[in-house]
């Protein structure tokens, strides 16, 4: 309880911060985007890990304030990035939690996020687990088609994770799929297991979507990545997520 407001008030002082993971674009090794990663530096308890309250702001109902707070900041920080590198685009990728995207109006929040940030719909990317998009309900299919129709993207994160047919994949409108860490792993040990990594980066293709690695530590992992014709990748191997200031010069000199 004391957790959820310390959240509440860091949320209204605007103590929350976003640290940014580069994405790489595997045939050119070019920074082309960031994924926002929500931090909170708390006043006694120093940096709280996502994991530790993004639990709590789902329980509280505090992930649609938050979640609201996380997306216009990360659009705003895209258009001011871009435009300092003279317009490149630069795609920036945003969580999104089901709580969120349960709300009835929040196709018409992102719309309203766009227009006030002059973000380009197309350069915006949502990432949902496969539990969201799972919940097969006409709502659930309704909403993401409406969402879509703004011209953004929709990403499964965490893919392969979850306990899912993949029928799904064909009736949502999802246009990337990223791969787990867990496979990626597998990838750097000694004789490691590559089929799997392999399916779903063929299944990404067979369906038209673009496929993202998670997790890259080691070369060998994305050299392996590469051979399979894996799209795009991120991991410690290229960075970890940074405050604002390292993400841009990333992105200025990883042109
Ligand atoms: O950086 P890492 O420790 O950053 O993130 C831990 C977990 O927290 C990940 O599963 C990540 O998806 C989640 N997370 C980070 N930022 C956000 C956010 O802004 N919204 C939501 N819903 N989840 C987030
Ligand atoms: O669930 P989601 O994929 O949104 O979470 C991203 C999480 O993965 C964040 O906690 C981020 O810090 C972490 N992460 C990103 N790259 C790597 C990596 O190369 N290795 C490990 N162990 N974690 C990573
Ligand atoms: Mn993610
Ligand atoms: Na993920």
């Amino acid at each position: 309880l004391e957790l959820e407001n310390d959240l509440r008030a860091a949320l209204e002082n605007q103590e929350l911060r976003l640290h940014y993971q580069p994405t790489v674009d595997l045939d050119t090794s070019q920074v082309v985007g960031f994924e926002a990663l929500v931090r909170w530096p708390h006043p006694t308890r120093g940096m709280i890990n996502p994991l530790d309250f993004i639990p709590i702001a789902e329980a509280t109902g505090l992930i649609v304030p938050l979640g609201l707070w996380v997306l216009r900041e990360a659009c705003r920080q895209a258009v001011e990035w871009s435009n300092a590198a003279g317009g490149r685009p630069l795609k920036m990728s945003v969580n999104v939690s089901v709580r969120q995207f349960d709300q009835p109006d929040f196709t018409e929040t992102v719309a309203a996020v766009l227009a006030e940030t002059g973000m380009p719909a197309d350069r915006l990317c949502l990432e949902m687990t496969e539990s969201v998009l799972m919940t097969d309900t006409e709502a659930n299919l309704e909403q993401l088609v409406r969402l879509k129709a703004l011209g953004l993207t929709l990403a499964i994160d965490d893919f392969g994770t979850g306990y899912s047919s993949l029928a799904y994949l064909r009736r949502f409108p999802v246009d990337t799929l990223k791969i787990d860490r867990s496979f990626v792993e597998r990838l750097g040990m000694l004789a490691g297991d590559t089929a799997l990594t392999d399916t779903i980066v063929r299944l990404g293709k067979s369906l038209g979507m673009s496929t993202v690695a998670e997790g890259i530590e080691e070369f060998g992992q994305l050299a392996a990545l590469r051979e399979m014709g894996c799209g795009f990748a991120q991991g410690y191997y290229f960075s970890r997520p940074v405050p604002a200031a390292d993400a841009g010069r990333l992105f200025l000199e990883g042109a």
